[in-house]
């Protein structure tokens, strides 16, 4: 162990993120000669939490394989080697990164925005779905009717601005720490979560989630998608949102 690592390893996390947006505030946030074994490499692909045809015949399983296996490992493989140099901004997690985006160092920002992104929007698309369908219920079903028009209103305004992202992007749903709900399109693997708010819910209008099946036709996957949702989940995100514990 040289000289330089050791005042770094003996820091406890929190102490490392305090010190981080010290210098972050100051401008000196660079990659430092730290060894951090355990942060080196710190986001993984999480597992599909259904079996990869549990959305036919709406999204075939050959979709879900290459969107998941390979797409979505690509964003955290890409995401995990840009992080290797900065290990200080891989300790803010996601969250914090998108909290801090224009604030990072250069090197590193367009690829927490692209890959970091991707790793978010995925790992929330991959949870809300594998369900079948149906309507809210409860306090999620009260607050799209307030905030959004009711189910009807809110698929149809969703499909819209689904087919209005032009090229590649997502349609969100986006819910306050009160819990108020509001629809917005996201170009590219942006995420409202660098805009401070949080998703409930959204949809991946990038052509590799629906051209297998869909090919051209993004209106009839986006009016499909509705039949793959499990609220239960979406309702577990609505509560954690209101309790300040969701994150992406
Ligand atoms: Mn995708």
């Amino acid at each position: 162990m040289s000289a330089k690592e050791k005042p770094m390893l003996v820091l406890h996390r929190r102490v490392l993120l305090a010190s981080v947006t010290g210098l972050a505030a100051a401008g000196l946030l660079r990659a430092a000669p730290v060894a951090m074994a355990a942060d080196a490499v710190p986001f993984t692909l999480p597992p599909l939490p259904y079996a990869a045809d549990a959305n036919e015949p709406h999204i075939d399983a050959q979709t879900m394989l290459l969107h998941h296996d390979k797409h979505h490992a690509a964003y955290v493989t890409n995401l995990n080697k840009a992080l290797a140099e900065y290990p200080q901004v891989a300790a803010l997690g996601l969250t914090g990164m998108f909290a801090k985006l224009g604030e990072l160092p250069e090197g590193v920002r367009t690829a927490v925005r692209n890959q970091g992104g991707g790793h978010a929007n995925h790992s929330m698309f991959w949870t809300i779905m594998g369900g079948k369908g149906g309507s809210p219920s409860g306090d999620l079903a009260a607050a799209i009717d307030r905030d959004l028009g009711g189910l009807p209103a809110l698929q149809a305004a969703f499909n819209k601005m689904g087919l209005g992202v032009f090229g590649s992007g997502w349609v969100f749903v986006t819910v306050s720490r009160e819990g108020k709900l509001a629809l917005v399109a996201k170009p590219n693997q942006d995420t409202p979560v660098s805009d401070g708010g949080r998703v409930l819910m959204g949809n991946d209008v990038w052509e590799h989630a629906y051209y297998l099946k869909y090919q051209n036709r993004r209106a009839d996957y986006l009016a499909a998608w509705w039949n793959v949702l499990d609220w239960s989940r979406i309702a577990a995100r609505y509560d954690a949102a209101k309790a300040g514990t969701l994150d992406v």
